[in-house]
């Protein structure tokens, strides 16, 4: 008879999180180290030690349920997990799922008196969205996080030390977290595509993921009266910052599908309906599977931009500010998670992932799996994000099953 998960268990804690930072559109904003995040988290040490778990937090705000191993005090750790932080308005399940699935996988294996060579852990990393620093906990966790990085963040500096004093961190402790001693890291994820909905299959098993950069480009004109200075002579700082998302667009569409560009982001001003725009600042991101198709798209989209700086007599700033690289998921580990499918009677399909994931900072270091579950009209980011029970109860298992399986064939 196979070990399952607690599926009320689990669900309950799903909607009593989705609780936290709820938006009047009916979604989440728990922004990485706001107000909201902070409540979320000090929910999650409640449960955590509601569940008899132990409670840790480290350097880098990541936090995290540890249920040692009965037998070895130095054993390795097997460590599960995802993010609680969401972006604006973002759905409750994106994250959420892997965090709060690892703490039932180990409240489970705890109830079943389980002796296992493993420490588990449940974690969940500051940050993974992005919206102050990428993928800030789970790279400074990995040891690949760097006072560059920490020195110039995407979501602004006055953020970061806002949200530094929120969580008692700072840059010291933050490139202090690195950790020792972990086995393997294994997050489950929905899929936030419509591939496995689409297909029909339950469990998706993730072979890689996409590598991202991300820059601020402000294209800097001149601001003028927008009724008395005549349109051939103006330098409109919109008009450039249009035409490059325009042309981005169409390069990107044309030259490197599937690869994707996005601008979720634009900042423009003075900012009245009288003035020509002096300035336009835009947030450029874009995404590939492998780091040649990247560096071509890096080396197309800049001159582009300058090149259309240049047309419409403007000046450009150009400022990285993330680098994510693609990453392969470990082998091994991908068919343990296909084997533990298949014990519990769910189809499973490989697929490659669109979406970045902390996974990505772990698989520098150590075996890292992902493994996903559908998402219905694969819909993300967005509060209309949802994933059946069911769904949830079937990736819950697959990482239980895996940790099992994991266990059993561990020889110390
Ligand atoms: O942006 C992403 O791909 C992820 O949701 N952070
Ligand atoms: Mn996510
Ligand atoms: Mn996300």
């Amino acid at each position: 008879m196979l070990l399952k998960i607690n599926g009320q268990r689990l669900s309950d804690d799903l909607d009593a999180l989705g609780k936290i930072g709820a938006t009047s559109e009916g979604g989440l904003s728990r922004l990485a180290m706001s107000a909201a995040d902070v409540e979320g988290r000090s929910w999650f040490r409640q449960r955590v030690q509601e569940s008899g778990l132990i409670f840790r937090s480290d350097g880098a705000g990541n936090v995290s349920a540890v249920l040692p191993s009965a037998r070895q005090v130095d054993a390795p750790t097997l460590l599960m997990g995802s993010h609680l932080d969401t972006v604006h308005n973002g759905g409750r399940f994106d994250g959420a799922l892997g965090v709060l699935a690892g703490l039932e996988v180990l409240r489970t294996c705890r109830d079943a008196g389980l002796v296992l060579p493993f420490h588990l852990e449940a974690i969940s990393f500051t940050d993974e969205e992005g919206s102050i620093l990428p993928l800030m906990g789970s790279r400074a966790a990995a040891g690949i996080l760097t006072l560059d990085e920490l020195e110039h963040p995407r979501g602004g500096k006055d953020a970061l030390e806002e949200g530094m004093k929120r969580l008692n961190i700072t840059p010291e402790t933050i490139l202090n977290a690195k950790r020792e001693n972990l086995h393997a890291y294994l997050e489950l994820h929905i899929e936030q595509g419509a591939i496995l909905e689409d297909s029909g299959f339950d469990i998706g098993i993730v072979t890689s993921m996409v590598g991202l950069r991300s820059y601020w480009l402000e294209f800097t004109g001149e601001s003028a009266h927008a009724g008395t200075k005549p349109m051939p002579g103006r330098a409109d700082a919109l008009w450039g910052a249009a035409e490059f998302i325009r042309a981005a667009r169409d390069l990107v569409m044309r030259d490197f599908a599937p690869g994707v560009m996005n601008v979720g982001q634009i900042f423009v001003g003075p900012g009245a309906f009288n003035i020509v725009p002096g300035h336009a600042k835009l947030a450029l991101e874009f995404r590939h599977s492998t780091r040649e198709y990247l560096d071509q798209m890096d080396s197309k989209l800049m001159p582009l931009a300058h090149e259309i700086a240049n047309q419409f007599n403007l000046a450009l700033e150009v400022e990285p500010v993330a680098w994510v690289e693609p990453a392969m998921m470990d082998e091994g580990l991908m068919q343990t998670l296909e084997a533990a499918s298949k014990q519990h009677g769910l189809s499973h399909t490989r697929v490659f992932s669109f979406a970045g994931h902390d996974a990505q900072s772990l698989q520098t270091q150590i075996p890292t799996a992902m493994l996903f579950v559908p998402s219905v009209k694969g819909i993300s980011h967005h509060p209309d994000e949802f994933t059946t029970p069911e769904a949830v109860m079937n990736g819950a298992n697959v990482l239980l099953q895996t940790i099992l399986n994991l266990s059993e064939n561990h020889h110390v």
